[in-house]
């Protein structure tokens, strides 16, 4: 069932068919060709649609719940890194195409180093011989020194605590992978793309954290199953119990922009505590009408398929605790991997082929494994289908077939009018401009109006936005602010470390914590209603959007039906055709057009860079310093406290410049919402819907000007300009033909995705 790709590639033709006449019409000479613009630019926005748009799936869950097997199963090979670790926070999209693909964008040095800054504030601040105060990883000594630091750093560490630091971890990762990632990585952004036999080399760089935290984005081009169809990506999310809150801020990001939500659970687990956090999560930020569960079974873990529906049936039972009737569906995705991967010779392991066979003789779990899959499948297919039929077919066939028929008016028009001599040519044109200037001033009524009404809607969100991010009285700023003020650090829990590490170090480790802290937090809490938030400022927008478009769509019929009737009496032959009013635009599609997207959710937490390291150093170090050195020599208590004390004034100071940061930082992610992406939404919405509307008079708007000229023209140029619209109108009812065609097959797809 290929009918997407064959929609889609009909579509495309039949755009492509108009592009060629709208040249066609551009090249007849003398002719106003101002309608031919728009419909220029509607062709290639449409062309781009059906070309970039995708339907989004996001695959989710808890770290080793089997997302990339499920991925893998889907597509039927080991393509996604299985079992890949939890350093790094890649998104791994998946998009269908004819052969297999791999493209590894790299991060720059700048990311790389302002990555690496971010871990090494307080840390950086370490007293350095010679020091430009940045670190730089192509300086050889500044990776050496680092190496050493942080080796120092966790030497002390390891000794009281066995858990490793996220922020060293990362910096050793960075410095491990250099050597080899050097000449990949550059100060432009660069990719890499791994086709045919080297497709598997992707793998070495995912599943080795060295190599992968130096990627920003993954994606795979591969041959998709039946019925998956092209504008489509699958993304393969890291786990959502990722001990890094950014890791979790970056699926929130995905997420922001999925169609469907693939929620994986392990049969062997069941729901975790993670996963109700996470679900709530995703509930909070109003995404769970569209989540399919998919309980992944271990063939190996369950004693009998009784034993294995009974756990299904309680991770049901607890799923409809957090939303109602969830979809659930319940197989094993590793053995449907196996089983693909069992039928190329060789592509799977004697180990893997041994628990394949041993799952094989448990044929009331396979069956049932089986059943679910083919449920699933079918499930996903239908999900991902109608959201493409939806969005991106059916409104661009729509846009097409007012195009097409504008065409053939605009070209009935002008063969109709210079059909005739030349005296009556300038009688039809005089009126014909006189109904065109009545129709102006309906348009640039439409126009003021609804441009008084984005004002109005602007000033409402402006006030919304200000009121959540209100420094002062709104919980959004404050509430992190107590978070960071209730932060309950002891600085006795630190003697230990101070002994060990010095009070540097032990700084920067509370430092980290705090933020830490803080991260998940905003993470938790704070993004959730961001989202939350910014999706009722959408509501708005569409909203409006829908209430205007009634009335100001009559007044677009009747100005209409007025330069129809006026052509009429001119004796010019228009086809009959009924007025299709135009729907409110589709918000995800002038997003895209306009490529807006909601400030990423992880800038909200780049606020760490605004720190001032001196200025939490200023209370703690210098002070301390002779505390310090007596402290390192002999030990004694007294000493100690006053290190203690230090310690005190440099966490209150922390916690401080950690309030100034976050206010500052949330202060700009304010004003970008507000004027990168909320007033400018507003704006394309209604342009959007201000040109849908002047599309349907697109035929009689064209300016007179240049047709003076015309008007004189010999009678033999008039023949050739008739008989040239003669041969346009021909093509565009060709055209019109095929578009007729399309609507049907889709009409049809569309009362087959109902009815199967
Ligand atoms: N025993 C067993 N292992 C599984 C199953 N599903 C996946 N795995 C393995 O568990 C590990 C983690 O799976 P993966 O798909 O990478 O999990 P992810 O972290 O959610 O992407 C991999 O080594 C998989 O091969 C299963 O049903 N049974
Ligand atoms: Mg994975």
């Amino acid at each position: 069932m290929e009918t997407y790709n064959d929609l889609k590639s009909a579509i495309l033709d039949i755009n492509q068919d108009l592009r060629l006449v709208i040249r066609k019409a551009e090249s007849i000479d003398g002719v106003s060709h101002d309608p031919l613009e728009a419909w220029k630019t509607t062709t290639n926005t449409v062309h781009r649609q059906l070309g970039e748009e995708m339907i989004r799936v996001a695959v989710v869950g808890s770290i080793k719940s089997g997302k990339s097997t499920l991925v893998n199963a889907l597509f039927g090979g080991d393509y996604v890194k299985r079992g890949a670790g939890v350093v790094t926070s890649i998104v791994t999209k998946i998009r269908p195409g004819t052969s297999m693909k791999a493209k590894l964008e790299f991060k720059t040095w700048d990311d790389v180093n302002a990555d690496m800054s971010q871990a090494l504030i307080l840390f950086s601040a370490l007293p350095r011989e010679s020091d430009d105060g940045q670190f730089d990883i192509n300086r050889e000594e500044d990776r050496v020194r680092l190496q050493k630091d942080v080796s120092g750093l966790n030497a002390g560490r390891l000794i009281s605590e066995d858990a490793r630091d996220p922020n060293s971890v990362l910096i050793l990762e960075y410095l491990k992978g250099y050597e080899r990632i050097k000449d990949l990585v550059s100060f432009e952004p660069k990719t890499h793309v791994f086709e045919e036999g080297e497709f598997y080399r992707q793998k070495e760089f995912v599943g080795e954290e060295s190599l992968s935290v130096y990627l920003k984005d993954i994606v795979l081009t591969l041959v998709p199953p039946e019925g998956f169809g092209e504008n489509l990506e699958i993304a393969d999310c890291q786990g959502s119990d990722s001990p890094n809150p950014l890791h979790l801020t970056m699926i929130q990001d995905y997420l922001l922009s999925a169609h469907l939500i693939i929620y994986v659970l392990s049969s062997r687990t069941g729901l975790r505590q993670s996963d109700i956090k996470f679900l709530n999560i995703i509930k909070k930020m109003g995404l769970l009408k569209n989540i399919f569960f998919v309980v992944n079974c271990d063939l190996s873990e369950h004693e009998s398929l009784t034993g294995m529906t009974k756990l299904v049936e309680r991770a049901r039972d607890e799923l409809g605790m957090i939303l109602p009737d969830p979809e659930v569906f319940a197989f094993s995705a590793l053995h449907n991997l196996f089983n693909d991967l069992a039928q190329e010779k060789d592509t799977l392991s004697r180990k893997d082929l041994l628990r394949l066979e041993q799952w094989q003789e448990e044929a009331d779990m396979v069956a049932f494994s089986e059943q679910g899959t083919d449920r699933f499948m079918q499930a996903v297919v239908r999900k991902i289908s109608d959201d493409r039929l939806r969005l991106l077919l059916q409104t661009n066939l729509e846009r097409i077939s007012i195009m097409a028929s504008g065409m053939q008016d605009w070209a009935q028009i002008n063969h109709d009018l210079f059909s005739r001599d030349a005296g009556e040519i300038k009688a039809a044109f005089a009126e014909m401009e006189k109904r065109r200037k009545t129709s102006d001033q309906v348009t640039s009524v439409i126009k003021d109006t609804l441009d008084g009404t984005t004002e109005k809607l602007k000033r409402e969100l402006r006030n919304d936005v200000d009121r959540f991010f209100d420094p002062q009285y709104g919980d959004t700023v404050q509430g992190i602010i107590k978070f960071v003020e209730s932060y309950n650090i002891s600085a006795r829990d630190y003697e230990k470390d101070l002994e060990t590490s010095g009070f540097l170090s032990t700084l920067y480790r509370i430092f980290q914590n705090i933020r830490e802290a803080t991260n998940r937090y905003m993470a938790e809490t704070t993004n959730p209603k961001l989202v939350d938030f910014v999706r009722i400022g959408e509501e708005k927008i569409k909203e409006i959007a829908e209430q205007v478009s009634g009335p100001y769509s009559l007044m677009i019929q009747d100005a209409v039906d007025q330069h129809r009737r006026t052509a009429e009496k001119l004796g010019i032959r228009l086809q009959q055709r009924s007025y299709t009013p135009p729907k409110s635009p589709e918000i995800d599609l002038v997003k895209s057009d306009a490529r807006l997207s909601i400030p990423p959710l992880v800038t909200a937490m780049r606020y760490s860079g605004r720190i001032k390291t001196e200025a939490i150093l200023r209370l703690g170090i210098y002070n301390t310093m002779e505390a310090v050195k007596k402290l390192l020599r002999k030990r004694v208590g007294g000493d100690l406290d006053s290190a203690i004390r230090s310690l005190e004034d440099s966490v209150r100071r922390i916690k401080e410049q950690l309030r100034e940061s976050i206010t500052a930082h949330l202060m700009d992610y304010r004003e970008n919402l507000k004027y990168q992406y909320l007033f400018k939404l507003v704006d394309a919405m209604s342009s959007s819907l201000y040109e849908s509307l002047v599309d349907r008079m697109r035929a009689f708007t064209g300016s007179a000007s240049d047709m003076s000229g015309l008007m004189e023209n010999q009678r033999q140029a008039r023949d050739q300009i008739v008989k040239e619209f003669v041969s346009l109108a021909t093509s565009v009812s060709a055209v019109l033909d095929k578009v007729g065609e399309a609507e049907r097959l889709l009409e049809g797809q569309n009362s087959f995705q109902h009815s199967g």
